[in-house]
């Protein structure tokens, strides 16, 4: 039985982008992924959360963004609680979250959400874990959570057994000082999406023939990241980051029926930007399960880039982001 703190603990975490990306479970049950993953930590985008178990509860509260919040995203975190306590019998805690940006705007809240609240639980809980542990923890409560636990590059690790996750979770590549880029985020669209991304990965693997052959490619790609990560050479980590975002998104859209993220503003936004790259300026797209375009560029080109996409039919903002720190305690 774990050792209770009744003391509020604030942990605080950023999302992160994946550069390779992750599609497809090999175990939903237990949340393990069917190919590893390499991400990109972003500081703007920053979750923090204070959690309190309180013994006079008689259920957990959850408060996002200043709202009461209940049904599936307050059952999502009871449930990983009591993973993260090993026993469903706990004292009921309550959980006050808020988030830099706007939730559930296709900006990944919940890679930063679990990743904040597993560093919380573990305090909380007087776990004392190791950063693999964290990352392990913060996986069973969203798969891209697991990379969150780091700052910079974290790349997360795929094992090969379907009923133990000893070999899955994220090691760190380089922290934030090692490379100073910029990612843009166009933000086209701030509707919740129809298809989640668990619901995506399940029906691409069931029903998409491209799928064997995405998995089978993905430690090709992710040792071209490494290398071009360590060496900086950014056209190089560019091309890849577009490879492995249309791969994943030609293997969505392969499923059936068809998923299909992008809307009209992001298929105009892509080619806004490869038009900017044929005119000699350095910048690649990525796009995860939502219709905003992620732009990765150096900072000298950020401006102009900025410009050129929010001229763009459709295009609402753009929130502009760098490498960003590991997830943290903030107070306990
Ligand atoms: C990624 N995505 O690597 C990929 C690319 C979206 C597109 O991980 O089901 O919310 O909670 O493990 O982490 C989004 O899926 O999925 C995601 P679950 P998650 O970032």
């Amino acid at each position: 039985m774990a050792d209770f703190n009744y003391n509020p603990v604030t942990a605080q975490a950023h999302a992160n982008i994946a550069l390779i990306k992750y599609w497809g479970k090999r175990s939903v049950d237990l949340n393990l992924p069917a190919v590893g993953s390499i991400s990109l930590t972003l500081d703007a985008l920053k979750t923090t959360t204070t959690l309190q178990f309180d013994e006079n509860l008689n259920e957990d509260e959850l408060q996002l963004d200043y709202r009461k919040v209940t049904g599936k995203p307050l059952d999502r975190v009871t449930e990983f609680l009591d993973i993260a306590a090993e026993t469903s019998n706990r004292p009921r805690a309550k959980i006050v979250t808020k988030n830099s940006f706007p939730t559930g705007a296709g900006l990944a809240s919940s890679a930063s959400g679990f990743a904040a609240l597993a560093v919380a639980a573990d305090k909380a809980l007087n776990l004392n874990h190791s950063k693999e542990e964290l990352s392990r923890l913060a996986r069973k409560g969203s798969g891209s959570a697991a990379r969150s636990i780091y700052g910079g590059f974290a790349e997360m690790k795929c094992g090969s057994s379907f009923d133990d996750d000893k070999d899955d979770y994220a090691i760190p590549l380089h922290d934030e000082s090692h490379w100073d880029l910029r990612l843009l985020i166009a933000v086209t669209s701030t509707d919740k999406k129809d298809v989640g991304s668990t619901e995506g990965m399940v029906r691409t693997a069931k029903t998409s023939s491209f799928y064997q052959g995405w998995v089978e490619n993905q430690q090709a790609d992710l040792e071209e990241m490494r290398s071009a990560l360590h060496a900086k050479n950014f056209e190089k980590v560019g091309e890849l980051t577009e490879h492995s975002c249309f791969k994943m998104h030609g293997l969505a859209m392969s499923g059936r029926p068809p998923l299909l993220y992008w809307n009209a503003a992001t298929t105009e936004t892509i080619h806004t930007v490869w038009n900017l790259r044929k005119k000699g300026i350095a910048a690649f797209v990525t796009i995860d399960a939502g219709p905003q375009v992620k732009i990765l560029c150096q900072p000298d080109r950020a401006e102009l880039i900025k410009q050129a996409v929010l001229s763009v039919n459709g295009v609402k903002n753009i929130i502009e982001t760098k490498p960003g720190p590991e997830a943290s305690i903030v107070q306990s």
